[in-house]
């Protein structure tokens, strides 16, 4: 029986049910390992009892962790972002050339390469054993292991309190999220700031991003639920901002209790939520169009095939494999993406084979889908600049739209 993950209530109730998908970055090998995938149900549930939205199916985070093909280095648009963070953090906050800087879910080191002309006294923290090797190796150094309250112990023993504590989509992927909160706790220093960024709730909604449920993403934030949450663990978020990047991704700021003056962009961003009443009007909306989707999705797909074009998909996102999972993968002939790790991989759950975007030229498909849609600016760009590409693009979210690239 699964429990809310803060209240630990019992009465949760499923709000969506996108059938059965496979772990979604967990991309195989070969084809017969990819349609053989074991698929989990895939619903998102909400509790009764504080309204904390999350996945209705608990995957052991081991399975989908431990080797891990997801890396943000590959994205322009995303490597500027994270370094974004290391020079707002020296703006607002200054590091000190021996300012303690922490990562959660560390990746390939990327974020904390970018804090190196502040400070070299850094220190990531990742489950995946092959992207901690890649950033240990260029010299960024990393424990391979979840973050949990006794490694915050560890770390506080060996290397003292944290100045800044980084987090970047890491915090909804896991379902110990009390566990989670005692670790910044323990681990941050008086003064110290943490910064976290995660998928948020509304955005979701607003976006009708279902594609953004998947096992490995146990929780769906809302500030409200998160404002709580931490404020039980003596720590206050005292701003908040909505991110373009990721489409509306969260960032939060968090201090000890009373550190920093709670800023009015939080205290707005809040007041919003309870008056647009997201949990309890726009949720359901979004449940229901999810299904409309779908079938607008398919009729479009007929359309094409009717008229005999062809349609290759553009990125291998985690996202992708629910959408394709959702609405069925046969109208596509493979992906393409610019991840070596993925390359020459499959989506799993479907016969797509994920390949090097300068197959395009060779392919030349009618129509490319983007499942990677949150990066529509940055590939529209690459498929006319390096591909050449003239054909059409299916953005399916946040609206359903074909364009035309001539
Ligand atoms: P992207 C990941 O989700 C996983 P995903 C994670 N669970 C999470 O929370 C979110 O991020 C936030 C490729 N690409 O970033 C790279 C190109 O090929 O939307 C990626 O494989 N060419 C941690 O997996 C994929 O698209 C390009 O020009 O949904 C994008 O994946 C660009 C820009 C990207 O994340
Ligand atoms: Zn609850």
């Amino acid at each position: 029986m699964s429990k809310c993950f803060i209240c630990k209530s019992e009465s949760i109730k499923v709000i969506l049910d996108l059938g059965e998908s496979p772990v979604a970055n967990n991309l195989e090998m070969n084809l017969g390992q990819s349609l053989e995938a074991k698929k989990y149900p895939l619903k998102l549930s909400k509790c009764d009892s504080c309204n904390h939205i999350q996945i209705g199916n608990i995957v052991n985070q081991e399975e989908i962790f431990s080797d891990y093909f997801y890396m943000p280095s590959v994205s322009k648009t995303l490597t500027n972002h994270l370094q974004e963070i290391s020079s707002e953090i020296n703006d607002k906050f200054k590091f000190d050339n021996d300012s303690f800087v922490v990562d959660i879910g560390s990746n390939d080191g990327t974020f904390l390469n970018s804090v190196k002309p502040y400070t070299n006294n850094i220190l990531g923290i990742d489950p995946a054993k092959n992207l901690s090797d890649i950033a240990n190796k260029k010299g960024i150094k990393t424990i391979n292991n979840f973050f949990s309250n006794s490694l915050s112990k560890e770390i506080k023993d060996k290397y003292g309190e944290a100045d800044f504590i980084v987090s970047t989509n890491t915090f909804a992927h896991t379902p110990e999220v009390k566990e989670f909160a005692e670790g910044l706790e323990t681990l941050i220093s008086d003064q110290g700031i943490i910064i976290i960024e995660i998928h948020y709730l509304g955005s979701m909604i607003n976006d009708n991003s279902f594609d953004t449920i998947y096992h490995e993403h146990f929780s769906y934030w809302s500030l409200k639920n998160l404002d709580e949450l931490f404020k039980d663990h003596d720590l206050e978020i005292f701003d908040a901002k909505i991110l373009p990047v990721h489409h509306g991704q969260l960032r939060i700021y968090l201090s000890k209790n009373g550190n920093y003056k709670v800023k009015n962009s939080f205290k707005e961003l809040l007041k919003n939520e309870i008056e647009e009443d997201l949990i309890e009007k726009k949720l359901i909306r979004f449940c229901n169009e999810v299904k409309k989707i779908k079938v607008d999705i398919l009729n479009l797909f007929k359309e094409v095939s009717d008229s005999k074009k062809i349609i290759y998909g553009y990125g291998a996102p985690a996202k992708a494999s629910t959408l394709i999972n959702f609405i069925g993968s046969e109208n596509l002939i493979s992906v393409y993406d610019k991840s070596k790790l993925k390359q020459g991989k499959y989506i799993p759950g479907t016969s797509l084979e994920i390949k090097d975007p300068v197959e395009i030229i060779n392919d030349n498909p009618d129509y490319i889908f983007l499942f990677a849609w949150n990066f529509a600016e940055e590939i529209i760009k690459e498929l006319k600049e390096n591909y050449n590409y003239k054909g059409k693009i299916i953005i399916p979210i946040p609206e359903l739209k074909v364009i035309e690239i001539s």
